[in-house]
């Protein structure tokens, strides 16, 4: 089936991917599981990544286990619907407690239920001009997006919040605002890049797990980024090539932090900081651009 790239679709005023736009109305009657774990993150920000990391954990380091199947079966992508391609939600009645959930909608999109359950949120952030670049490569390669246009009027559109999932700079925002009210462990791709380890034994404290540290060991090696492009369960080869053409550009495609150095001009590197600058104002985190 080829995809005709359709329009992206308005839901409460956030643009969507059109296939994903129609399953927010019966997403919304989601049950809930108190030992739910739902792993958030604007798109193109390390979700695959702390997938698998979260999935080796609940799998006590079992490599054979973790290739039981495809990330997105072993992880159900909540709003995900694509023709042809069983959808998040079907996808999620076969999966047995306790569930791993995948999101990138904003609050103002999330079942209501996953708050009132107190669900544990995992929430990973990526700087922006890394974001963008990746997400510019993802529409490129993966059909059920819009034509993404020119590097120049993506960009220009990212800025302005007109992408799938709307604006990053509300997403990263709102969720850690979350924090105050809600169990939500937010954590920077860049900081799993710096130092797997130190970001994994976070994870485990806020899990209330403990592994051996030969077994962390092991999670930091299979969940590098080498070893998960090489990897079937993990790099989104076998998804349908109508869906994604990694002959254009591979899901799995650096890995880095600093790439936007590579896409970016000058001019459109100052004019992206003093919008960044005005937009996120106030901001009491802070996001690092390079390591
Ligand atoms: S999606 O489609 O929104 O769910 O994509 P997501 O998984 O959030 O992000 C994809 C980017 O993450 C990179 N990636 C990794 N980086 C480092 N280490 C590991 N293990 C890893 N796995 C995935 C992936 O390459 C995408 O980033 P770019 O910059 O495009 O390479």
């Amino acid at each position: 089936m080829e995809f005709s790239r359709p329009p992206l679709v308005h839901v409460k005023g956030v643009p969507l991917i059109k296939y994903f736009a129609e399953t927010i109305g019966p997403l919304q009657n989601l049950t809930a599981w108190p030992d739910d774990l739902l792993i958030s993150t604007y798109p193109k920000s390390g979700t695959t990544w702390m997938s698998e990391i979260v999935d080796m954990i609940y799998q006590g380091g079992k490599l054979d286990k973790c290739g039981r199947a495809p990330i997105h079966f072993r992880v159900p992508f909540l709003e995900f619907k694509c023709p042809g391609v069983p959808s998040g939600l079907e996808t999620l009645e076969e999966t047995p407690a306790p569930r791993l959930l995948k999101t990138h909608l904003p609050l103002s999109l999330l079942p209501q239920s996953l708050l009132d359950q107190k669900v544990k949120v995992i929430y990973i952030a990526r700087n922006a001009k890394d974001v963008v670049v990746s997400y510019y490569n993802f529409y490129n390669m993966a059909k059920v997006h819009p034509d993404p246009g020119t590097w120049d009027s993506f960009l220009e559109n990212f800025m302005e919040g007109k992408v799938s999932y709307g604006s990053w700079y509300q997403h990263v925002k709102e969720w850690w605002e979350l924090k105050n009210t809600h169990p939500v462990l937010y954590l920077f791709y860049e900081d799993l890049k710096e130092n797997p380890k130190r970001e994994i034994k976070k994870i485990l404290e806020f899990l209330g797990r403990s592994l051996p540290e030969e077994t962390v060991d092991f999670i930091v090696h299979h969940t590098s980024f080498k070893k998960m492009k090489e990897n079937p369960m993990t790099n989104y080869t076998n998804a349908p090539r109508e869906f994604m053409d990694h002959s254009v550009s591979p899901f799995m495609r650096k890995g880095t932090v600093g790439d936007w150095k590579n896409a970016f001009t000058v001019a459109q590197n100052e004019r992206f900081d003093a919008h960044y600058a005005k937009t996120m104002k106030g901001c009491e985190f802070k996001f690092r651009c390079e390591l």
